[in-house]
């Protein structure tokens, strides 16, 4: 199978793996957290967007090996930043398979060791199926990751099957709004009330809300009124390379 022969080829030779960031914007314009985007450079294939082998994966079994690069990666990169005076968070996704490993956190542990980093950089974006599979374990991992100094974002909130409830019992500090919600959101009364009650709840769970997928001024415009804390979206960047990051940070600060 192409996949499986050219995915296990990509992790040994490193190269073909990167990640892309996408900042996360404040309500005042500043960016303290970007988010970290995988993707497969291959030389038969060119760039491959996870959609098409992270399901794979973590079929296979190779989430594993791939969500340990990514945190190494991910851990090197926020090192690197903050030695530039960078103040950069990254927040890192995994699925429900890589939580459920136990090995998991001594590799977040060892990634900060050889990076020489000391408080946690990172923060990890879990689905809603991660939680509604194993309550009980999500939380202890989520209680382990805030010993590191790490945070625990929901994200796609909205789109799966937890319940508000769920956010009362499960440790989390911020969640993730679909982009489902903020499509059209100014001609779509639904969703409006819909992300006004989700911030209400959210407020008085002391969690902050990122807004997903925005893309257009009057969407940024009604979002900010309802008070989300920060947004991500093709209105502010696009997932990019570090490099390209740095120069969008610095032309923008
Ligand atoms: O990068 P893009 O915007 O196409 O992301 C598509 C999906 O792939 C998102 O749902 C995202 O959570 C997932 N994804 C991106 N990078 C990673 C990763 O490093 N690990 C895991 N498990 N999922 C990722
Ligand atoms: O599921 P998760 O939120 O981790 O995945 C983020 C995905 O959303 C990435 O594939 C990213 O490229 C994409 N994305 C980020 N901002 C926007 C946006 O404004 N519009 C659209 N259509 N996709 C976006
Ligand atoms: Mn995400
Ligand atoms: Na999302």
């Amino acid at each position: 199978m192409w996949l499986d022969t050219h995915l296990r080829k990509a992790l040994a030779e490193k190269d073909q793996l990167v990640l892309h960031y996408q900042p996360k914007v404040s309500l005042y314009g500043t960016v303290q957290s970007v988010e970290a985007l995988l993707r497969w450079n291959s030389p038969e294939r060119g760039l491959i967007q996870p959609q098409s082998f992270i399901p794979y994966a973590e079929e296979s079994g190779l989430i594993t090996p791939i969500g340990k690069w990514v945190i190494e990666t991910a851990t090197r990169q926020a090192t690197e930043w903050q030695k530039k005076g960078l103040n950069l968070r990254v927040a890192v996704n995994l699925s429900g398979r890589q939580l459920n490993n136990g090995s998991f956190i001594t590799t977040l542990s060892d990634a900060m060791k050889k990076a020489g980093m000391k408080g946690c950089l990172l923060d990890f974006e879990l689905t809603e199926s991660c939680l509604v599979e194993d309550e009980g374990a999500a939380v202890t991992m989520i209680n382990q990751l805030h010993k590191l100094g790490a945070q625990v974002h929901l994200d796609d909130f909205g789109t799966g099957y937890s319940s508000l409830s769920q956010l009362a019992r499960i440790p989390l500090d911020c969640i993730k709004l679909d982009q489902s919600f903020v499509r059209g959101i100014n001609d779509n009364p639904v969703s409006q009330a819909l992300v006004r009650a989700i911030v209400a709840v959210a407020k008085t769970l002391q969690l902050t809300v990122v807004a997903e997928g925005v893309e257009t001024a009057e969407e940024e415009k009604l979002i900010d009124e309802i008070g989300v804390d920060s947004k991500q979206g093709f209105l502010y960047a696009r997932p990019m390379p570090a490099t390209e990051l740095e120069h969008w940070l610095e032309e923008k600060m």
